[in-house]
């Protein structure tokens, strides 16, 4: 037997699976997969006019979200875990994790999918997840490269491995439940033997293991040993007119608008301009043959959260998701088809809940849970970019922070240099999203990495910083807030599409071309820089977003400071220099 097939036999005989099933990654595969989701009443069909292939799928109210208090990251001691990460002492983990596992499988077929994440490139990792859900394995055909033709390029000696049970084992005859899963749930990594085990949950980025689990955190661990870094961060490239085209890569924290950004469509009055997609989640970077900053995006999909996306915030998405997709916890209309909040101005009258219960008008309940999704695959988005499978990945030329907070950051500025832009990147705090469950109202989030860091965060900066040694030149860094509130708690800036002017003064600055005067956090645009942007703002509103008060900017920097230190010794002591020096700046 082959270490794959060893390592699957052992899992089998702990799950004990009724049958288990090597995924060949095949279209009739997946169309198995689908239909036996419906005929187990996991997924139901939607109208094959107004959502051809397109299913529904419905969760049960425990398990609708990632679990940031059930995950953990087991290497073998605790400071390698870090000061942010939930650690349990690795053998103490496992001995608990497998006790659960134990039959946990029962009466249910167990998938063996070969999957790669960033297939073909330099950096390229692959994986065998087993699962004993359908939908699971169904989802991973649309989020990573799967199957016979993986299995046959994957390294024997080198492949991670991921073990996930809903923990719902049935007695012999027993139906599945619609939603199989546990009332005890667990996420557990084990960076030192590239091992991933979750158990008790089918949800997203609790049961896809190749999108949080591998392609970051089991990812930042073999980023820092082979110098690269596996980022929370969507690509883009921005065309203009003349076709020169620039890449940016753009770090947010969950549920921030990323698929938004990834898909923006610029403005009536940037005509000629386009923006083409190559990832809207996950961007691995690495220094190419030149010293150049490249990226790639390790999946094939998109999981992007519904409520909120209609035509006029994403028509991309939404052409999108017109076909071969499933939706999940998404609310159903009459004729057939999903609804979510957000997704049309004014509610159909009448509609089936995401729990399958009826739902009016003003009921008082959501008809889709703020974190209902849809997965499909990348080649269905019309933005996605000609290079988006390139080996070589694409060349970046500025990085983007970006967190949402209604006062203190301004609308954008680029930092002075890397060492400030890690800076800004370490000290980010955001308001509480939607995609995990459980977070505070506002809470500081490095690099929108908080839950997804595999090692040590202070380590993790240090690496950033060490970082510009294999690059010829670093990229200019910027942070962006598109969120920022007046007194009266309105948006200042209108955001969606008009979000495509400050990437432009991005891409201009990268370029060395934008203009700029340096404020108190770094290098600034007028409203005159930012080409257009007087047709949809006044210089009294440009002025309030983009204001530095040094009164909000004082608290923030002593916070910012505050934070660094509860993080412990393992800090690089250039950040703590660096609030040093720009706390010096206002006074
Ligand atoms: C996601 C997340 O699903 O960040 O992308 O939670
Ligand atoms: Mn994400």
């Amino acid at each position: 037997m082959t270490p794959s097939e060893t390592w699957v036999a052992a899992v089998a005989a702990r799950c004990r699976p009724a049958q288990v099933h090597w995924c060949d990654g095949s279209e009739a595969e997946y169309r198995s997969l689908c239909a036996t989701l419906v005929a187990q009443g996991t997924m139901m069909p939607l109208d094959p006019v107004r959502r051809p292939r397109s299913f529904l799928a419905r969760s049960t109210p425990d398990d609708v979200a990632r679990l940031e208090h059930r995950t953990f990251v087991c290497p073998a001691t605790e400071k390698e875990a870090g000061p942010t990460n939930n650690w349990r002492e690795p053998r103490a983990m496992r001995a608990e994790l497998e006790t659960l596992l134990a039959g946990s499988m029962a009466g249910r077929t167990m998938y063996v999918i070969p999957f790669v994440m960033a297939g073909g490139t330099p950096i390229e990792m692959f994986g065998i997840q087993v699962t004993d859900s359908a939908y699971v394995a169904a989802s991973m055909h649309l989020m990573a490269r799967v199957g016979a033709d993986v299995l046959a390029r994957m390294p024997q000696d080198d492949f991670l491995r991921c073990t996930h049970s809903v923990g719902a084992p049935l007695a012999p005859g027993e139906p599945s439940a619609a939603w199989p899963c546990s009332a005890t749930k667990y996420i557990a990594h084990f960076p030192e033997d590239g091992e991933v085990i979750s158990y008790g949950s089918g949800y997203g980025g609790n049961a896809l293991l190749g999108k949080k689990c591998v392609a970051l955190r089991l990812a930042t661990v073999r980023g820092r040993r082979d110098g690269w870094l596996a980022e929370h961060m969507l690509v883009v490239g921005l065309e203009s007119p003349e076709g020169e085209k620039t890449y940016v890569a753009a770090a947010f924290p969950s549920a921030c608008g990323k698929t938004n950004f990834a898909m923006v469509r610029p403005p009536a009055d940037m005509p000629g301009w386009k923006v083409h997609t190559i990832g809207d989640d996950i961007a691995w970077l690495f220094p190419g043959r030149a010293g150049e900053l490249r990226a790639v995006n390790p999946e094939t999909g998109f999981f992007g959260v519904a409520p909120g996306t209609s035509a006029a915030t994403n028509a991309v998405a939404m052409d999108m998701v017109g076909h071969d997709c499933i939706f999940t916890n998404c609310a159903l209309t009459e004729e057939g088809d999903v609804w979510w909040e957000g997704m049309t101005p004014t509610p159909p009258e009448r509609l089936t809940d995401w729990q399958g219960r009826p739902w009016v008008p003003g009921c008082g309940r959501p008809a889709a849970p703020p974190n209902a999704r849809f997965t499909v695959r990348v080649t269905n988005c019309r933005s996605l970019d000609p290079a988006w499978r390139d080996p070589e990945g694409v060349p970046l030329s500025a990085i983007v922070f970006g967190a949402r907070i209604g006062r203190t950051f301004p609308l954008v500025f680029q930092a002075r240099d890397w060492e400030e832009g890690i800076l800004w990147a370490a000290t980010m705090s955001s308001e509480a999203t939607a995609a995990a469950e459980g977070q505070a109202q506002l809470r500081r989030d490095p690099f929108a990495m908080l839950p997804f860091c595999g090692y040590a965060i202070t380590d993790y900066f240090a690496h950033w910083l060490a970082f510009r040694e294999r690059l010829g030149a670093v990229p200019p860094i910027f942070r962006v807030n598109w969120f920022r509130r007046d007194a009266g708690g309105r948006f200042l800036w209108p955001g969606f599409r008009e979000n495509t002017r400050v990437l432009r003064w991005i891409v201009e600055r990268a370029r060395g071309r934008g203009g700029a005067t340096e404020g108190a956090l770094g290098f600034v645009p007028a409203l005159a820089d930012l080409a257009g942007a007087e047709r949809v703002t006044d210089p009294g509103r440009f002025a309030q977003v983009m204001a530095m008060d040094p009164g909000e900017l004082r608290p923030e920097f002593a916070a910012q400071k505050a934070y660094l230190e509860s993080l412990g010794r393992g800090v690089p002591p250039e950040l703590q220099d660096r609030i040093e020096s720009l706390a010096g700046r206002l006074a």
